[in-house]
């Protein structure tokens, strides 16, 4: 087997691949091709920022995507513990300044180590590791051209489409020359400093929030609403939460060209509410989206079929229409598979999702047992969360679809606003903390959708979403005992309605 990509989906497809050969003794033949051009070889405008940027094993996640982007959330938040919390709890610190240059170096530092650990996981396992660039020639070979242009072939029986995506550039003067994307922000040699982040889903939220953190004079543009799919309650609050933490919103606006102005500094021109207007910046984000590179394997002509996005059609094995040519992760369009997009009405391009797929297609191929239902990859109630200063982890339908697809009168939510412990204690912001489940009245109250705005959002989501698989009900969220004094308790606590129209703000413990 060959996996094309070696990032989440395909590495952890090539690992289960060769475990259940091995537990058969067959002698494994797996290959995985990997290979990403340096952004500033793609793009040679005199312009691109210098880079301490490396590509290694791990795909998006760990070079450009989950990894930095989680670190340097977690750098952002320090800043907030050590300048605002710590002093209350009764550390003599002094005002902490951020050096982006050590976080950038030690971010890298982190990535390439993590490459090493999968270059030695792949010679245990005896997986062959091809740095280069594949496309197919027929329906058995691919061609790979490594960084050097050596060009070569290889045969195989089966192949992994794992490709994942690239981050979308608008077609505006100026983008291409003068903007980066979130391939470039974590490898940033010099700080950013003011900053214009174009888009509002989670990627641009993410990396605004951030910068705002790390002490940037940061701007977001809008061009509708925030974190599109996701529920709005939600995003409202982490929107109105960046704006006091200092974060700029122009809303309802869409760059409209980019000229350079000075030693970079770079004017933007917008359009908002038909009005032009123009704000100069030194860094311009754009997050904007990102767009699969499957097209570019030039498997169309096999047989192979994409969709207008350039997605892979897959069947609920993940089976192309070439039948020995599969594909997994952010490449496949899962809304063919079934009608989870819709249910969830946000991306699930997400590292978990990619592995958790990988690995069971390789199980479905490889292993003796017989398949069961748990051997199909299950893209429902996938749980997420959004690493935004406030952090938002949610599980299952939004408000806004449970109403769609109940109807109003059999929906109940409950809610409640509150302020931590720890946050109370360090006089920080009040009722921030946000948590809400939504029930299937119809249904004995089943639990169709878990919301949480607040510290340590993902530890808290992740149970939260083995009980929304097992079919929780409210009276089992009630019936379970809390951690005292945990954030996390107020799931088992829940009281007020929305239908009650009463105050959802918790006050004690
Ligand atoms: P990828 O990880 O994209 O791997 C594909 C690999 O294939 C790449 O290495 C690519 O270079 C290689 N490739 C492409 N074409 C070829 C070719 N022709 N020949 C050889 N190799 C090729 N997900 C989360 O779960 N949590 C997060 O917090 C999170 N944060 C993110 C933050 C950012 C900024 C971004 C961009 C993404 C984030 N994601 C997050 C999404 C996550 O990174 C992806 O869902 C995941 O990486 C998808 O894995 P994949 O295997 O499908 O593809
Ligand atoms: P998404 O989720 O595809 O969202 C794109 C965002 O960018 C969204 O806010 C869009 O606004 C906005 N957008 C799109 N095109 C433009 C242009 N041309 N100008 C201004 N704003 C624009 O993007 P992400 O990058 O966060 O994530 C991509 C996927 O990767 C995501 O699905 C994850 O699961 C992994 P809109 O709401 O359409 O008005």
């Amino acid at each position: 087997m060959v996996a094309i990509g070696g990032g989440s989906g395909g590495l952890a497809c090539a690992k289960r691949a060769h475990l259940e050969l091995t537990k058969q003794n067959k002698k494994a033949k797996i290959a995985i091709v990997d290979y990403r051009e340096h952004p500033n070889k793609v793009n040679t405008s005199p312009d691109r920022p210098q880079l301490n940027w490396k590509w290694g094993l791990g795909g998006v996640c760990t070079n450009v995507g989950c990894i930095p982007k989680k670190l340097m959330h977690t750098a952002a938040l320090h800043g907030e513990y050590v300048n605002q919390d710590a002093r209350e709890y009764g550390w003599q610190v002094q005002e902490a300044k951020h050096d982006w240059k050590t976080l950038v170096d030690n971010v890298q530092n982190h990535i390439r180590s993590i490459h090493f650990g999968y270059r030695v996981d792949m010679q245990q396992n005896e997986i062959k590791n091809i740095n280069a660039r594949a496309k197919f020639i027929d329906p058995h070979t691919i061609q790979v051209t490594d960084a050097k242009g050596n060009v070569s072939k290889i045969t195989s029986k089966r192949f992994v489409i794992a490709v994942g995506g690239m981050p979308n550039y608008p077609t505006i003067p100026g983008a291409l020359e003068y903007g980066i994307t979130s391939d470039e922000m974590f490898a940033l040699v010099e700080p950013p400093g003011k900053t214009l982040v174009v888009g509002a889903a989670y990627i641009a939220l993410e990396n605004a929030g951030f910068l705002t953190g790390l002490g940037y004079d940061t701007t977001v543009m809008m061009r509708s609403i925030p974190l599109r799919g996701f529920d709005q309650e939600c995003a409202e609050k982490i929107v109105n939460y960046m704006e006091v933490k200092g974060t700029k919103f122009i809303k309802q606006a869409v760059p409209t060209s980019i000229t350079k102005v000075g030693e970079k500094l770079y004017r933007v021109e917008y359009e908002q509410d038909g009005t032009t207007r123009s704000e100069e910046y030194n860094t311009i984000l754009f997050a904007i989206g990102r767009t699969s590179i499957a097209r570019e394997l030039d498997i169309e002509r096999l047989g192979v079929r994409l969709n207008d996005k350039g997605k892979v059609i897959v069947n609920e094995h993940e089976q192309t229409d070439v039948p020995h040519i599969y594909a997994i992760g952010d490449c496949i369009d899962v809304s063919i598979i079934n009608s989870t997009t819709n249910v969830l009405q946000r991306g699930i391009e997400l590292t978990p999702v990619a592995i958790h797929a990988g690995s069971l297609l390789a199980k479905r191929i490889y292993s003796e047992d017989l398949p069961d239902k748990n051997s199909i990859m299950d893209y429902m109630n996938v749980p997420t969360t959004v690493f935004t200063p406030l952090e938002y982890g949610c599980c299952g339908m939004s408000e806004e679809y449970a109403n769609k697809k109940f109807g109003e009168d059999n929906v109940e939510v409950y809610l409640v606003s509150f302020t931590p412990l720890e946050h109370e204690f360090a006089h920080r912001d009040t009722n921030n903390t946000f948590m809400k489940i939504i029930c299937n009245k119809a249904d004995n109250e089943r639990v169709v959708g878990f919301h949480y705005c607040g510290p340590h959002a993902g530890e808290i989501t992740q149970g939260t979403a083995v009980a929304i698989r097992l079919g929780a009900t409210k009276q089992d969220f009630d019936n379970t005992i809390g951690i005292h004094p945990t954030i996390a308790e107020e799931m088992t606590k829940l009281g007020i309605t929305r239908r009650s129209g009463q105050l959802a703000e918790k006050k004690g413990c």
